[in-house]
């Protein structure tokens, strides 16, 4: 998402205001789609196609059908070691820049019926669609705009090309639970004017429930970078109007906006190696397990969601190290909130958003544990049904004789993670210092992390 075309940005913008949710006189809420969508957490990329052939990032578009034979294609193994490691749904680049499709696609012989895999018989969007069924994740297609191989590109017939590869992506493979539109664009590339509009109408008139994200919305937004950081404040509001060409600053959608009017919370896209696609020289470059948790703690633990890319080798299988760090980020995150050491109370430990206290600003709320513990981490939710309230807050502990300063935050929202190092305490004290209404305080955990974190 590094490039985009100052056409789209305003189409973008546009649209967002068209599409926005917000009501005069109330804050901003999810809608249903992307109250569904928010607690997923960890979700994942999978970057695949004729590039994991040429050890390239970006195809040109004249690569040969003939060179993507995945001899041992294994979506069940890919989506299995997935569901292993906690995540809940796998987004699938059905066609990325170069313009192969990953199925067979009526519009174009540019797609795996062109290549030997499976003697042309194959499709990889319906292998994992199927897999994803049957291991209970969600599923979703990355259909890149940008399109080197097409013809058409470039002519507004592109737009009737790029509407039918949708309808057939929406229609033939059971329920989509995202649909990711890339911003991407080389300098180079020639002039094309999307027809978003175009193009999220039919997503919503196919797959109503599908959140749609691309660099503003109009559900999802780009975190603003590719390296794993939601902003320290990370709202999930913003002002898709305020778009204008050359404004869609990356740090505005990092950090969000407090007085934003559109919902449209950060998605955190990030690779587990240097690349997006699977280079064999990269296979010492993968992510550990104990990395891999802290871009957890960096996403979800600031309002964000994270969309993992594991990317499937020339195999057409997850390698080795990929599965070990999965299995490690897992397990370390299992130990870490096994036991919320919070005394039990009816609604801020029941692992439920509907139920919450109400707090005003800078009225302290006082958090009773199970007796004296050592703990390094805290875990606040707000009840984001009813939006995002909170801009500001601190934790004090008590030390046996007084309440001493733990550890101040910005927003919380969906969740926010906190990590400090251990302390001994038998209760602890919340305050909201600033915020935008009443807030609606739905969980607090407290946690003493793995060591291996
Ligand atoms: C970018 C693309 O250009 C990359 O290749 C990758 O797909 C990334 C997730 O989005 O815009």
């Amino acid at each position: 998402m590094k490039q985009i075309g100052h056409k789209g940005l305003l189409i973008i913008s546009l649209l967002g205001s068209l599409l926005g949710y917000a009501q005069p006189g109330a804050i901003p809420k999810p809608t249903p789609r992307q109250l569904a969508w928010q607690p997923l957490e960890t979700t994942a990329f999978l970057h695949f196609t004729v590039n994991t052939y040429t050890d390239k990032e970006w195809g040109d578009g004249t690569e040969s059908p003939a060179i993507f034979n995945p001899t041992k294609l294994d979506a069940r193994q890919w989506i299995k070691a997935l569901k292993e490691a906690g995540f809940k749904m796998a987004i699938i680049t059905a066609k990325h820049h170069d313009g192969f499709c990953l199925w067979p696609s009526k519009l174009t012989d540019h797609s795996v019926k062109s290549s030997p895999w499976k003697n042309g018989k194959g499709d990889v969007v319906k292998e994992v669609a199927d897999a994803c069924r049957e291991f209970g994740l969600k599923f979703g297609v990355y259909l890149s705009p940008w399109d080197r191989h097409e013809p058409r590109y470039g002519t507004a017939s592109y737009n009737d090309y790029y509407k039918s590869q949708l309808r057939e992506l929406l229609t033939n493979y059971g329920p989509i639970s995202e649909v990711w539109f890339d911003g991407a664009k080389g300098e180079n590339a020639k002039d094309m004017t999307y027809d978003f509009a175009g193009y999220w109408a039919l997503v919503r008139e196919l797959q109503p429930n599908a959140v749609m994200f691309s660099d503003a919305g109009p559900d999802v937004r780009w975190v603003g970078n590719e390296s794993g950081n939601a902003g320290e404040t990370c709202w999930s509001t913003i002002n898709t109007e305020g778009l204008a060409p050359g404004k869609a600053d990356p740090k505005y959608l990092n950090r969000g906006d407090a007085t934003g009017k559109q919902w449209v919370p950060a998605e955190t896209d990030v690779s587990i190696r240097p690349g997006w696609f699977y280079h064999a020289a990269e296979d010492t470059k993968v992510r550990s397990g104990k990395n891999l948790v802290d871009l957890y703690y960096q996403s979800v633990g600031r309002n964000s969601l994270l969309l993992l890319n594991v990317p499937p080798n020339r195999d057409g299988l997850f390698s080795e190290p990929d599965i070990a760090s999965l299995k490690e980020f897992r397990s370390i995150l299992d130990e870490t909130f096994r036991q919320n050491l919070v005394m039990k109370q009816p609604s801020l430990t029941d692992k439920k958003l509907s139920t919450f206290t109400t707090l005003s600003a800078n009225q302290p709320l006082t958090i009773e544990l199970n007796g004296s513990q050592s703990f390094d981490r805290i875990a606040i939710q707000e009840n984001i049904a009813n939006g995002q309230r909170v801009a500001s807050g601190r934790i004090e502990y008590w030390d046996g004789s007084n309440w001493k300063s733990l550890q101040s935050f910005t927003t919380v929202g969906y969740k926010r993670l906190l990590r400090f190092p251990a302390v001994t305490s038998s209760k602890l004290r919340l305050f909201i210092t600033n915020a935008n209404g009443a807030v609606q305080l739905a969980e607090i955990g407290v946690f003493k992390a793995s060591a291996r974190e």
